[in-house]
């Protein structure tokens, strides 16, 4: 399967001993291409074992959360924390409130976080957490007490020097203002121990919008180098309308595309006319989903149930921003047979790798969530720089400095894609680029 024998070994060995993880399996593949381009001239990467060490986490806790429902029962989840590696580092990403969190899950999360973190230039580790815990439908008292309780573990393997988490599908503000709370009582220090927090106590400027931000920063540099254009007027489909997906469609707005079509969990609006996302925001602030009221109020639109039919939207730019593996090879074939000429991945592993290699094969300008998503984790690195300086930011200062460092990931990644294959293949330039930083740092501390 992989030129380099070494490769093949590790990863048989790896799918045994992982059989029933499939998403990590797949995150381990992707990255495994890359790998193929540098392990056979790069001795030292096999003598020193890097390849073993750095697909295992360092440590994963897995643990009971007992919390209280509003009718007086006692409720059970489970909750993780993947600590995936720390060779330039604190561990640092995300928690993750969502029925479908299991440790597959969370170890590809931690695994691509790892290289994202490097990718960022800052000195963050990679690591992921959450719960199979669902927030739809929960009252806000059920989710501060489930937040209190799955704080009241994992204080314990979290420090702002040694895991710093932060937001992810279902956690946001809210819930990261209770986990903080809850730490704070325990632990008796106002620290920066999570990203993501209220402005009033320790949260940055730019923040809540860095991801979708710092996405669209690196959609305008792929315009601007692969084909000379800037955004305007462009038609841009978006697939998730959460924090990553809405604050890329206003983005995109401000830099003057049109956003013709956004989903949610229920389905996908198209309207030619461009969205109305000031409805979308006000829609939203009182049910999660927009999707299915929209056409209520914009009757040229049109709905669909299917959330798959985002793909069948004709546009310029497809922005995957809701979850790993939504967006499949029936979706690439139609975004192909559509004229689409650039997919950039809000979210984390959203194309699948069949749907990747097809969009690829038909020169479609295709970047990795681990280079595009950076800029949330880059504000959280901010984020821990202001804590521990005691001092804020404006909102300038840290919007100048997402969109230095999305434009840095871009050339870091476009010159390892030069370097070593096609020059507008990111996603093997991308793991070149984020395995370089970890490669040498691991090599220099030693076998740990
Ligand atoms: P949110 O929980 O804020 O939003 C997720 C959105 O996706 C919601 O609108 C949800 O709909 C929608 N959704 C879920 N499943 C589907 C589906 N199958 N089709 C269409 N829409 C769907 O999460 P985030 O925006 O924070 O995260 C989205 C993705 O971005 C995840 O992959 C995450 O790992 C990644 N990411 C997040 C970062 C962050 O800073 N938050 C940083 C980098 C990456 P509904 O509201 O109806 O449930
Ligand atoms: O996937 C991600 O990069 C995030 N969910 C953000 C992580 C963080 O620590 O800000």
């Amino acid at each position: 399967m992989f030129k380099s024998e070494y490769l093949n070994e590790i990863f048989k060995g790896v799918s045994q001993r992982n059989a029933t993880e499939p998403e990590y399996l797949q995150a381990v593949e992707e990255f495994f291409e890359a790998m193929d381009f540098i392990v056979m001239a790069d001795p030292k990467i096999q003598e020193h074992g890097i390849m073993e060490r750095i697909i295992e986490p360092e440590r994963t806790v897995k643990f009971r959360v007992t919390w209280i429902d509003d009718q007086g029962k006692i409720q059970v989840n489970r909750g993780f924390r993947v600590q995936f590696n720390s060779a330039i580092g604190p561990y640092k990403g995300g928690i993750r409130f969502h029925p479908t969190v299991n440790e597959s899950i969370l170890k590809f999360l931690g695994f691509e976080q790892t290289f994202k973190n490097a990718l960022t230039g800052l000195p963050m580790g990679g690591g992921k957490g959450g719960a199979d815990f669902d927030p739809r439908g929960k009252s806000n008292g059920e989710i501060m007490r489930f937040c209190q309780n799955f704080m009241m573990e994992l204080y314990r393997h979290i420090g702002p020097d040694t895991d710093v988490p932060a937001g992810d599908i279902g956690v946001g503000f809210r819930e990261v203002g209770y986990m903080y709370g809850m730490y704070k009582k325990i632990v008796n220090e106002s620290t920066g121990v999570l990203t993501g927090k209220g402005l009033s106590y320790g949260g940055s400027l730019v923040r809540k919008e860095a991801t979708g931000y710092g996405l669209l920063y690196f959609v305008q540099e792929m315009m601007r180098v692969y084909r000379n254009e800037d955004l305007k007027n462009k038609r841009i489909i978006i697939s998730g309308s959460g924090k990553v997906g809405l604050y890329a469609a206003l983005k995109a707005r401000e830099l003057g595309a049109k956003v013709i079509g956004l989903s949610d969990v229920n389905g996908c609006v198209h309207d030619p006319n461009g969205i109305d996302l000031d409805l979308v925001k006000e829609l939203t602030a009182s049910v999660p989903e927009f999707s299915t009221q929209y056409c209520e109020y914009r009757p040229n639109a049109v709905y669909n149930p299917s959330t798959l039919a985002i793909w069948d939207i004709p546009c310029d730019i497809a922005l995957p921003c809701a979850t790993q593996n939504e967006l499949p090879i029936e979706g690439a074939k139609s975004l192909v047979a559509n004229g689409c000429y650039l997919v950039c991945e809000g979210a984390n592993m959203p194309t699948t790798i069949e749907a990747t290699k097809y969009l690829q094969h038909h020169d479609i300008l295709f970047a990795p969530g681990k280079a595009g998503n950076a800029g949330g984790v880059a504000v959280s690195g901010l984020e821990m720089t202001q804590n521990a300086m005691h001092y804020p930011w404006t909102y300038a200062e840290v919007d100048e400095k997402l969109a230095h460092i999305m434009k840095e990931i871009f050339n870091k990644a476009y010159d390892e894609a030069r370097k070593y294959t096609d020059h507008r293949n990111l996603v093997i330039g991308a793991n070149i680029a984020g395995f370089m930083r970890i490669y040498q740092a691991m090599m220099e501390q030693g076998v740990v």
